[in-house]
C-alpha cells in the first residue's frame, strides 16, 4: 500500500478540509488513472478525456475559482495537495488539470468580462469543456514575447493569424486561451472555439515523455474570432506570465507527488529485494540513496508549504515561485534517477512507475519556464539585472 513520506510531518499543517480533499483525489488515482497509466504511456495515447470530467466531479479543476462560477473556492494549499496526488499518478494527469485551472480558468477569471466568466468558468470546473493556453510559437519558446502570432481589427470581428506549438489538451480542447499580439504590437489574450472556421489543432507524436497526455498544435489560419471573446482585463505579456506564477506554483507541490511515488516504490522494493542473502535495503549504498532522497523530498514539501502560506497572503513573488518549481522538478528528477537505480533492471520496465515518473519529468523540467530561465529569474531577482535581456 502506497504509504507516501512526511518526515516532518507536514500533515500537521494541513486544515481537515485539506486532508478530505487530499484522500478523495488519492483514491480517485488509486482506482482510475493507477490501474490504466502504465498502458496508456506504452501505447502513446492520451489518457482518456472522462478523466477530465471526473477530476470536474471531485473539485479539482480551478479549485481557487469561487464557487459563484462553478469552482470550489478552496484556498492555495488545497490546490497544491490536488497536484501533488495527482502527479503521483503521472504528469499527464496533472498536466490537464493545471493547464485547465491556472492557464484557461485563472485567466478568465482574472481578465475576462462577468459574461465570459459565467460563459465559461463552471463548464471548464465541471469538465465539460477542455481548455488550453497558447503561448509557445514554434520559434520562440522561452522568449515569448517575440510571438508571431497576430490579430487585426476588422470591424465586427478580429482576424487571427499564426500558430501555436507544444500545447497541452491541444488536440483535445473546446476552448483555448490564446495569446497574441494586436496592431499595436501588444499581447493581448482571445478565447477560441473549437469550430471556428481556420482553427485546428494537430497532435504531436513521437514524444518520449508525458505519452499518455495530450500535445499538439494550435493553428491559425484566417480564424474569424467574435470581438466578445477579447480578454479585456489585461494589455501585455505580464497577462500570460501571471497565469504561469500559478501553474508553476501548481508544479512545484506536484513534482513532489511524482518524487514520493518513486521514493516509495523504492523502499519497498529495497526491503524486499534480497542480493547476497540480504535485503538491498540493508546496504550502506543504497541507505545512503534513500536517506538522501528523503531528505530532498522533506525540503522540498516544506517549500512547497511554505510557498502555500505565502500564496494564500497575497505575497508570494514569481521569483519565489520560480525558485521552488526550480528545485522541486529537479529533485524530483533526481530522485526519480537514483530509485530508479535501486531496482536495478526492473526499475526500466512498466511495471513500476518510475521510469514513466522519470521521462515525464523531462517534460517538467522543460516546460512552464526551463530550468535555466528559472535559474535567470532568481539571478535577475537578486541582482537587478535581467541576463535574458
Ligand atoms: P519582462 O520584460 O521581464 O516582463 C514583461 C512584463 O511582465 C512582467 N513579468 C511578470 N508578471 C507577472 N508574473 C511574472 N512571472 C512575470 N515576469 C515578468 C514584467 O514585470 C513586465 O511587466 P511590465 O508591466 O513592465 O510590462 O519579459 P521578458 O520578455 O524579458 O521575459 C522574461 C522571461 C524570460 C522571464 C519570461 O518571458 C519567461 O518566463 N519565459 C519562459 C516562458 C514560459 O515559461 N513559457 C511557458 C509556456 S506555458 C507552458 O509551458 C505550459 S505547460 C503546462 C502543463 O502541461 O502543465
Ligand atoms: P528554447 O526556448 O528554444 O530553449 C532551448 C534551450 O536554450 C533551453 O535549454 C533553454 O533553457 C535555453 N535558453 C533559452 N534562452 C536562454 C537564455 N536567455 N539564457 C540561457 N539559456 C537559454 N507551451 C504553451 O504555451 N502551452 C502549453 O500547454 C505547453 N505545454 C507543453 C507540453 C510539453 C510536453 C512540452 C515539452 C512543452 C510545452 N509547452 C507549452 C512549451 C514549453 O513551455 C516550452 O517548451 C518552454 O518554454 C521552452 O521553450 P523551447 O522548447 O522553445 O526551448
Amino acid at each position: 500500500m502506497y504509504n507516501p513520506p512526511d518526515y516532518y510531518r507536514v500533515d500537521d499543517l494541513l486544515t481537515d478540509e485539506h486532508k478530505l480533499i487530499r484522500d478523495s483525489v488519492r483514491s480517485w488515482v488509486e482506482r482510475k488513472v493507477l490501474p490504466v497509466v502504465d498502458d496508456y504511456a506504452q501505447k502513446h495515447k492520451p489518457l482518456p478525456v472522462s478523466f477530465i470530467r471526473e477530476m470536474g466531479e471531485l473539485g479539482a479543476l480551478g479549485p481557487f475559482i469561487p464557487e459563484k462560477y462553478g469552482g470550489a473556492g478552496l484556498d492555495h494549499i488545497a490546490y497544491g495537495v490536488i497536484m501533488t496526488e495527482l502527479e503521483r499518478g503521472d504528469s499527464a494527469i496533472r498536466s490537464s488539470a493545471s493547464v485547465q485551472s491556472s492557464l484557461v480558468m485563472y485567466p478568465i477569471f482574472e481578465f475576462g468580462s462577468e459574461a465570459q466568466r459565467k460563459k465559461y468558468l463552471p463548464k471548464l470546473a465541471a469538465g465539460e469543456w477542455i481548455g488550453a493556453f497558447g503561448l509557445t510559437e514554434p520559434n520562440h519558446g522561452s522568449d515569448p514575447g517575440s510571438m508571431k502570432t497576430r490579430f487585426t481589427d476588422e470591424g465586427d470581428h478580429y482576424l487571427l493569424n499564426g500558430s501555436k506549438m507544444w500545447i497541452t489538451n491541444a488536440p483535445v480542447c473546446d476552448v483555448a486561451v490564446v495569446w497574441a499580439k494586436d496592431e499595436s504590437g501588444k499581447v493581448r489574450g482571445l478565447i477560441v472555439e473549437r469550430g471556428m472556421e481556420g482553427f485546428t489543432t494537430p497532435e504531436t507524436l513521437k514524444k518520449w515523455s508525458l505519452r499518455a497526455s495530450a500535445t499538439g498544435e494550435l493553428v491559425f489560419d484566417n480564424v474569424r474570432v467574435p470581438k466578445e471573446n477579447l480578454l479585456p482585463g489585461l494589455k501585455g505579456l505580464k497577462g500570460p506570465l501571471m497565469c504561469l506564477n500559478s501553474a508553476r506554483y501548481g508544479i512545484a507541490w506536484g513534482a513532489v507527488g511524482a518524487a514520493m511515488d518513486c521514493y516509495d516504490t523504492a523502499l519497498r522494493y529495497a526491503l524486499e529485494r534480497k542480493q547476497f542473502d540480504r535485503p538491498v535495503a540493508s546496504f550502506q549504498l543504497q541507505q545512503k540513496k534513500l536517506a538522501e532522497i528523503l531528505t530532498e523530498i522533506t525540503k522540498a514539501q516544506l517549500l512547497a508549504w511554505r510557498l502555500g502560506v505565502l500564496k494564500n497572503q497575497g505575497k508570494a513573488t514569481p521569483a519565489q515561485i520560480s525558485m521552488a518549481k526550480r528545485n522541486n522538478v529537479e529533485m524530483a528528477l533526481k530522485t526519480a534517477r537514483e530509485s530508479r537505480q535501486i531496482l536495478g533492471a526492473m526499475g526500466i520496465t512498466g511495471d513500476f512507475p518510475i521510469m514513466r515518473h522519470m521521462m515525464n519529468l523531462e517534460s517538467v523540467i522543460t516546460y512552464e519556464g526551463t530550468h535555466d530561465i528559472h535559474l535567470l529569474i532568481t539571478g535577475a531577482d537578486i541582482t537587478g539585472i535581467p541576463a535574458f535581456d
